[in-house]
């Protein structure tokens, strides 16, 4: 089975048409499919259209009464992801925005299949791009990637920030039996969590790989919610708890896994 995590605020904009594309795209792969979109506590008419869908397709709703913020959401929707999920199936979780393509799912569905816990949708391999982005957001998003690659290298990786990606639902299952409640631990830091999971990924041994992938940032109907500042203050919070020499996540969690991995 297909899994799709989607998380939602207030994207009654572009919801539909996105759904529609992702049915033509699920039918054509021939799996069975199940869609679970996380309502945060929009304020639109977000419930109600996934309501009307989720009476004609696979399509299951996690609502929030309020707006928990993207690290929440995104904790809930992989905890049922690994809830439901056997080890054949595969885990996609992309926004819902319109600037995500359901198209690449065969191929991240491929390369996945071929052996790598983790693909990510990538802007930055050849082939790959983006379109409609301004030089203001582009700068930002090299000059976060060339941090991240310096401060959280990880082979096969060379976009960090795009949340569009494909697991192996074996990796998600032991990251959280290992690490509980501080999968996703930075839930306050805005867009940190994307980031997180990679790097708390890469410390339980995933193997990683990317597909090119060209970001339609020209089709974004709904106003971003990145708040970069938030962002940013997560991504130096970040840093520091992980390279913490006095029981940082890099040591410390090393040392924790040669325990796990003895009894997993
Ligand atoms: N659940 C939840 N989702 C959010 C929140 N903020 C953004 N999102 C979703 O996360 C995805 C990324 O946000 P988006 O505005 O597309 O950011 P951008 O593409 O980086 O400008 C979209 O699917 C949003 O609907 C939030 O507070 N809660
Ligand atoms: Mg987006």
């Amino acid at each position: 089975m297909i899994l799709i995590l989607l998380p939602a605020f207030n994207e009654e904009k572009s919801l539909p048409q996105l759904i529609n594309k992702l049915e033509v795209t699920l039918a054509s792969i021939k799996e069975n499919y199940r869609i679970i979109i996380c309502n945060d506590g929009s304020t639109d008419k977000t419930q109600e259209i996934l309501e009307k869908y989720s009476k004609t397709i696979p399509l299951e709703i996690i609502q929030h009464k309020v707006n928990r913020g993207l690290g929440e959401t995104i904790r809930d929707l992989f905890e049922r992801a690994a809830t439901i999920s056997s080890e054949d199936d595969i885990i996609i979780r992309f926004d819902c925005d319109d600037t995500h393509e359901p198209k690449y799912i065969s191929l991240l569905i491929n390369k996945i299949r071929s052996g790598y816990d983790v693909v990510t949708a990538s802007r930055f391999e050849k082939g790959g791009g983006q379109h409609g982005v301004n030089i203001y957001r582009s700068f930002i998003s090299k000059c976060a990637n060339l941090f991240m690659s310096i401060f959280f290298p990880i082979t096969g990786i060379k976009d960090y920030s795009c949340g569009y990606r494909a697991y192996n639902p074996k990796i998600i299952k032991k990251a959280i039996s290992f690490y509980a409640n501080d999968f996703i631990q930075l839930k306050g830091l805005g867009f940190t969590c994307t980031l997180e999971k990679l790097v708390k990924l890469k410390i339980i041994g995933a193997r990683f790989g990317e597909i090119p992938f060209e970001l339609r940032y020209d089709q974004k109907v709904s106003d971003s919610k990145m708040v970069s500042s938030i962002t940013t203050l997560g991504y130096i919070v970040m840093t520091i708890l992980y390279h913490w020499p006095f029981g940082g996540w890099k040591n410390l969690y090393k040392k924790r896994l040669k325990k796990f991995d003895a009894r997993y």
